[in-house]
């Protein structure tokens, strides 16, 4: 069968069963979007911004576990899209970029929208193509999708010149990948398994660290279970909440700057440190010198290249999480079946418990007829939903509230940017998980400053009908520079002031959204409860207390366990 370039990539994509695609037309791939309506199980969401494009296709990625993808045109279309590509590499999310580039005779000439865009994104993609022969483009493809979900997963951009999408060769896609140089390793060791489940045994203080990893590589039954049958306390990165059920009595809480003090305190005094799927980011270590001295520490990974990066790691294991978990379960069942057993740790289970109760997480509650509290406003999105709902956030205050305040209990439940932590991620990224799911209720909690970036995105859900909530924590400032100022910088609130702000709720009827605003604390959950029972996407302004802090919090360069507490 002969078919264009342009068909060639449509054709491919549907191979791949992508059936959403993000993006913004232009001359560079007007071919292709020529080609779009004779492809009609694949849906196309024309976006307002590329930057929206891309945090849908990685929003749609993060809540499904599949491949997102999204077209754009070359030059300005293309370095448009380089924002979330960085916040997908960081996150290890798995999406492909298409970007349209002038006709190949062109490229080098500083021609009419020419951005060499491989070059731009070389150091924040997994990995990048120019196709140059239109015989390569299938097998391209097929790579690009590979690449993207295999290994640590990440973006993948493909940048198909304007002449290839007209030029014509017989299509055949390709069933297989091998790629030389590229092989990832996913078996367990089974001596590395014996050794895990021999230290763990042995191991008066253990607890697992969990990072995004547990999520990608959906190993968070298997963590579950290790937990829960072995009595091993869990905490987990900002990227890693959703792997355990925020309410078992094994729940420690998130760690690192805004984690929990017994999450901070546990980690502190472990002496076996199990981090799954984690990357000892300085949010979580702290001062580095002084990170979980007293522990053992056994590092699972898929990519080699994050083992011995950060800390020093005593067990290194390059495995795909989810496999070696199940196999060390195995392992630990075998253990207790030979009859050595894996002595319960109550002492430490009871100190773990106490730490919990003695400083859970909390604020300073609304005075009478006083302004509210922004985290009330997600401990009510928690009781309403009762956690049944997919909840993005933007960056900043709003995120960490979003952390701490709400229960998470499956996996691909947060979208949040956690490694670059973009700005303006949130809405679209709301926007990607409420395209694959259309009933399910998705919830963008924001800030004043964050959701300004990418507000144009109103009109992509209005036009789909797709009825995220935006919840807006508005403070009137961009809160966490504003928290820092004032704890580290003499209170100088220099250019964090947002007093000259859009009346949101205009703005969301602008768009053809509704708009609700609330004040009183006794307004809020009727508020909220109304804007959840509403078919359209809404904005809800909560006007929140303006000068409110994240706590508890480790200042930079502290360890974890000199923690400002409320
Ligand atoms: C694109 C981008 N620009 C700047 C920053 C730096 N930054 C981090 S948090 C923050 C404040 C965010 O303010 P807002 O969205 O109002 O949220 P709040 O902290 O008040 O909840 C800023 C400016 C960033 N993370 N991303």
């Amino acid at each position: 069968m002969e078919l264009t370039g342009a068909q060639i990539l449509l054709e491919s994509l549907g191979r791949e069963g992508v059936d959403v695609l993000f993006g913004f037309p232009g001359g560079a791939v007007i071919d292709i979007y020529h080609q779009i309506p004779n492809y009609p199980n694949l849906k196309h969401v024309l976006v307002r911004h590329e930057q929206g494009a891309i945090h849908m296709a990685d929003g749609y990625a993060r809540a499904t576990g599949k491949v997102g993808v999204c077209l754009v045109t070359s030059g300005p279309g293309a370095t448009n899209t380089v924002t979330g590509i960085a916040t997908a590499y960081m996150d290890s999310i798995p999406v492909v970029i298409i970007t349209g580039q002038v006709p190949t005779p062109l490229i080098g000439n500083d021609a009419f929208q020419e951005v060499d865009i491989v070059g731009i994104t070389r150091p924040c993609t997994k990995h990048n193509y120019l196709v140059k022969d239109i015989t390569k483009l299938a097998k391209t493809i097929k790579e690009a999708f590979f690449l993207a979900q295999s290994g640590r997963p990440g973006p993948v951009l493909i940048d198909l010149p304007k002449d290839l999408q007209q030029q014509k060769c017989t299509y055949s896609y390709p069933k297989k990948v091998s790629m030389r140089g590229y092989n990832p390793h996913y078996d367990p060791n089974v001596k590395q398994v014996r050794k895990v489940a021999e230290l763990l045994c042995k191991s008066k203080h253990p607890v697992i660290y969990a990072g995004g990893g547990v999520i990608s590589s959906g190993a968070s039954k298997e963590v579950t279970k290790l937990a829960q049958t072995y009595g091993v306390p869990v905490t987990a990165t900002l990227m890693g909440l959703g792997c355990f059920p925020g309410d078992d009595p094994m729940w420690l809480g998130m760690l690192g700057m805004h984690g929990t003090y017994a999450a901070n305190h546990s980690i502190s005094n472990a002496d076996l440190i199990l981090a799954v799927g984690a990357r000892f980011d300085d949010r979580v270590t702290g001062k580095l010198s002084e990170f979980a001295t007293k522990a053992t520490m056994v590092h699972i990974d898929i990519d080699p290249t994050s083992i011995q990066k950060n800390v020093h790691v005593h067990v290194p294991i390059v495995a795909d999480c989810r496999l070696f978990m199940e196999a060390l379960n195995k392992e630990m069942a075998a253990i207790v079946e030979e009859g050595e057993g894996c002595p319960p740790k109550t002492k430490w289970l009871e100190q773990t418990a106490e730490w919990k109760a003695k400083h859970p997480l909390k604020y300073k509650p609304a005075a009478k007829g006083g302004m509210i509290k922004p985290q009330s406003v997600v401990e009510a999105l928690y009781k309403i939903t009762k956690g049944d709902c997919i909840i993005a956030t933007e960056v900043g205050q709003n995120q960490m509230w979003a952390a701490q305040f709400f229960n998470y209990k499956k996996p691909r439940t947060l979208l949040t940017s956690g490694g670059l932590g973009t700005m303006g991620y949130g809405f679209p990224a709301a926007i990607g998980a409420q395209a694959a799911f259309p009933e399910k209720l998705v919830i963008d909690v924001a800030g004043d400053g964050s959701i300004q970036m990418c507000i144009q995105e109103l009109a992509t859900a209005v036009c789909y009908n797709l009825p995220v909530k935006i919840v807006i924590l508005n403070n009137g400032y961009l809160g966490m520079v504003r928290q820092w100022q004032e704890l580290f910088y003499e209170k100088n609130y220099c250019n964090t002031c947002m007093d000259v702000a859009p009346d949101f709720v205009k703005l969301a009827e602008a768009y053809g959204a509704a708009g609700f605003r609330v004040t009183q604390a006794k307004d809020l959950e009727a508020t909220l409860k109304e804007a959840f029972a509403t078919p359209k996407p809404c904005i809800v302004d909560v006007v929140v207390d303006p000068e409110e802090n994240v706590y508890p919090m480790v200042p930079a360069g502290k360890s974890l366990t000199e923690m400002i507490l409320v």
